[in-house]
């Protein structure tokens, strides 16, 4: 949009006074905030009322994007970039003596997400508008987001994260868009005209109100929608009759268990719990998403069996899986279709991702909690699993009689959500391309038989515009005065920095970067926590959740054993080397909460020691999320991608670390195989089995962790330093780390692993040594990241899966 900084500031200060109440100078950086925000968002308005009549006007195919969780972060930057007018409002800010760092850091991180599937659903909002593509998101918008993380005496303790607690600036309530959804009751089936009609009968009724936030594309005009709704009880006040006979409880109990359901984001990552009330958020907000989707498809006149022509509903993972028995009881009960009429709109209208193999992560209803909680959509999965299984029977009862059973909806006395997702859509696709196989070949092989075609790789991206143009804006520049600025638009022309390759004072300005970038991470760490950091050592990284199979566990190991053979020859050759951890651990995730505690007892151990203190540090960030990743990712010189083969399904840290040129550190496994092709062997350092070793050793039952421990003198003094009292903690402080590596045989190879990695680790450590080299290196990477832009993952999906249309711009459509 077209601003110069006068208009600006005469804009800015009359919102302000409006907004606060108060003149500038008395005005706090709270205010400044939501002035600054209220403003952006009004800039913003015309291109986001315009996008949506557009669409409408245009009878456009549109995406919905459906999922739990959407791990957006700050947005005023990001919005400010989008719509081209950061400079101008900087320079605004500044003539008004204010800081937009300062006004910036007082936006509550939009904290809806666990982890890379949360993220991963933000980059595609910021993708689909940026290329041009008409998504939406379809969400929850929970009271809290994921907890906030404190470390106390080396423990996690976790905190509500009260994110709404002044305001949510970019959001707009649409009560008139709300909805209701119902829960329990009994169904009532009649004969009326010929055909069977089901009713819902004595339900519990739950309003699902809008809240929709702009999503513009990048300096295009359009502006896309995320709409989060929240649970409101029906009659918005109490029952004041209750009220005043002094039926306080009843009152308010039952006005809190609706709204109990928008409350709070379950904080399980990869982990499926099964608590009914997420049952309940599942079915909440797919239920509302469709019945908005279906109004607004009504009004505009065109026909319901034509659904499927302008509408694609994409699943991210199966939370939102019942979105396919809920579009056929609309299709059906509302819109009365036939069962095979509806089937086919339905399955032509979803595609499915699946993100994990880990089968503790694989969704599973108890049919008795389905059927009680929703009664005509378990009807109508029992419909879906019958109708399914006869085919199945069919074909397998003589070659493979227990194929059948298998493939099953409904079995064990639990719905299998993966499976429902596979038989109700068109398209399931795995997120990297090792993860897609592993889907069609092992975990879904009987599926990807029966269905052939339908199985597809998408691998994952990330925005490039948050993760390296707004979050590293010195490499931005370096990168734009090489080449120019096109690789905003089209990412994967950062290629031509290889012609770089070999350029000293290019590879040394790009190394004066980053060690400007490791100051700047050094202050913010110590303006947060207190803690100090030697920029001119190896900031070794590995930012994730923490979790088993990633092995937060085999970096420590590592770590202690560099401290043991240090305290044995003080004088050995080490470059200094700083290893930053962040990470959350699932609040009832016992194994993983001790990780955090063994990594913050071993971090007191060696940062105390002045043997070596000047050679190792390791430090703890504290509440680790998308503000943390944006200030320590452009100062990581190495990152760490550790996972055992075959479990992380992608990963997309792994990728915003490279685009700020880290060099990974890697097992095959996840996108890093993806990362390797790009970058080729001697720019990333690979170790560990591959995903087939860790499926024969499973399978075969031939892995002995406890012989390794035995014949491995160093890493069983590594081991042994957990309960022998050179930590100060208690003997039993870990003994489900311990346990699980000894006692249980290791589920995740980490023992197995321990050599190879140590070794890598010296080579990698090497490679830095020659600084020409290592900046080589460091291109290369960036040079080669281009791929990874989540642009190109969203032009996959509409390619392959959507098909819808991409529109460069709207203006001129209106
Ligand atoms: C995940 C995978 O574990 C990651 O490897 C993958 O990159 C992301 C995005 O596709 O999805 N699957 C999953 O359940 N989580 C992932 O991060 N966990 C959550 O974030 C809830």
């Amino acid at each position: 949009m077209e601003l110069n900084v006068n208009q600006f500031k005469k804009d800015y200060l009359r919102r302000l006074k409006a907004k606060s109440g108060r003149p500038l100078e008395e005005s706090t950086v709270w205010d400044q905030y939501h002035a600054l925000g209220s403003l952006i968002k009004e800039y913003m308005t015309d291109d986001w009322v315009g996008t949506s009549i557009a669409y409408n006007k245009l009878d456009t195919r549109q995406v919905f994007y459906f999922s739990m969780e959407f791990l957006t972060g700050k947005l005023l930057c990001d919005y400010m970039h989008a719509m081209g007018v950061f400079e101008v409002v900087e320079q605004g800010l500044t003539d008004l003596g204010l800081s937009l760092e300062t006004i910036s850091e007082a936006e509550r991180d939009q904290g809806l997400g666990n982890g890379g599937l949360g993220r991963l659903a933000a980059c595609f909002m910021d993708s689909m508008a940026s290329v041009g593509i008409p998504g939406h998101g379809i969400g929850i918008r929970f009271n809290f987001g994921l907890f906030e993380q404190k470390i106390i005496n080396g423990y996690q303790v976790e905190f509500p994260d009260r994110w709404l607690e002044n305001r949510n600036v970019w959001e707009v309530k649409m009560p008139d868009k709300a909805v209701e959804v119902h829960f329990g009751g009994s169904v009532r089936q009649d004969y009326i005209g010929g055909r069977n009609v089901f009713f819902l009968e004595n339900t519990e009724v739950v309003m699902a109100v809008p809240y929709d936030t702009p999503i513009p594309g990048y300096q295009n005009g359009i502006v896309n929608t995320l709409r989060l709704y929240s649970a409101e009880a029906k009659t918005p006040d109490f029952d004041l009759a209750g009220f005043s006979r002094g039926d306080y409880n009843r009152v308010f109990s039952e006005k809190y268990a609706v709204e109990a359901i928008s409350q709070v984001l379950y904080p399980d990552d990869a982990y499926e719990n099964g608590r009914l009330l997420r049952l309940k958020q599942e079915y909440f907000f797919v239920s509302a998403g469709l019945q908005g989707i279906m109004r607004s498809f009504k009004r505009s006149g065109l026909p319901i069996r034509d659904f499927h022509k302008y509408n694609a509903i994409h699943i991210n993972d199966t939370h939102p899986a019942l979105a396919i028995p809920e579009l056929m009881r609309l299709l059906m009960d509302i819109e009365e279709l036939n069962w095979e009429e509806a089937w086919k709109i339905t399955t032509q209208t979803i595609s499915y991702t699946n993100h994990t193999l880990l089968h503790e992560a694989m969704e599973k209803w108890p049919v008795d909690v389905m059927k009680s909680l929703l009664p005509r959509i378990f009807m109508i999965i029992e419909e879906i699993d019958r109708r399914f299984n006869q085919i199945t029977e069919r074909l397998y009862h003589q070659v493979d009689p227990r194929r059948s059973q298998q493939m099953a909806i409904i079995g064990d006395g639990q719905v299998r959500m993966a499976h429902l997702c596979i038989v109700g859509s068109h398209s399931v696709n795995g997120v990297a391309k090792l993860h897609s196989e592993l889907l069609a070949t092992k975990e879904l092989k009987p599926f990807n038989e029966f269905y052939a075609g339908k199985f597809n790789n998408k691998t994952n991206g990330i925005t490039h515009r948050r993760w390296l143009l707004h979050s590293n804006p010195r490499l931005s520049a370096h990168i734009t005065e090489a080449i120019g600025d096109e690789w905003i638009k089209e990412p994967e022309s950062l290629g031509r920095l290889m012609k770089y390759h070999s350029d000293p004072a290019y590879l040394e300005k790009l190394m004066a970067i980053k060690r400007a970038n490791k100051v700047d991470f050094s202050n913010y760490l110590h303006k947060t926590s207190g803690v100090s950091i030697d920029p001119d050592s190896i900031y070794d990284i590995q930012i994730k959740r923490l979790h088993e199979y990633k092995r937060q566990t085999l970096n420590i190991l590592h770590i202690m054993s560099m401290y043991l053979r240090l305290k044995e020859d003080p004088d050995l050759d080490l470059i200094p080397r700083t290893f930053l951890f962040g990470a959350k651990a699932a609040p009832g995730y016992q194994t993983a909460k001790q990780t955090i505690k063994l990594i913050n007892a071993v971090g007191d151990l060696i940062n105390a020691d002045k043997d070596v203190n000047e050679k190792l540090k390791v430090v703890f960030v504290e509440n680790y999320g998308v503000t943390v990743a944006e200030h320590i990712i452009p100062s990581a010189d190495i990152s760490e991608q550790i996972s055992t083969a075959s479990k992380e399904a992608s990963g997309t840290g792994n990728m915003k670390l490279m685009m700020n040129g880290a060099v990974t550190v890697a097992t095959l496994d996840g996108a890093n195989i993806e990362i390797l092709e790009a970058v080729g062997k001697d720019n990333i350092f690979l170790f560990g089995l591959t995903a087939e070793e860790v499926y024969r050793y499973t399978e075969n039952h031939s892995y002995k962790a406890f012989e390794i421990y035995q014949n491995n003198p160093l890493l069983r003094r590594a081991i042994d330093m957990m309960t022998d009292g050179t930590l100060n903690v208690s003997p039993e402080e870990f003994y489900l780390i311990r346990s699980a590596l000894l006692d249980h045989n290791d589920a995740f190879f980490v023992l197995k692993d321990f050599e190879s990695y140590a070794n890598i680790q010296k080579k990698a450590c090497e490679a830095y040594r020659d600084k020409k080299r290592w900046s080589a290196m460091s291109l290369v990477n960036i040079a080669k990241s281009g791929i990874f832009s989540s642009d190109r993952t969203i032009r996959d999906y509409n390619r392959d899966i959507w098909k819808a249309p991409v529109f460069e711009t709207l203006k001129g459509s209106l």
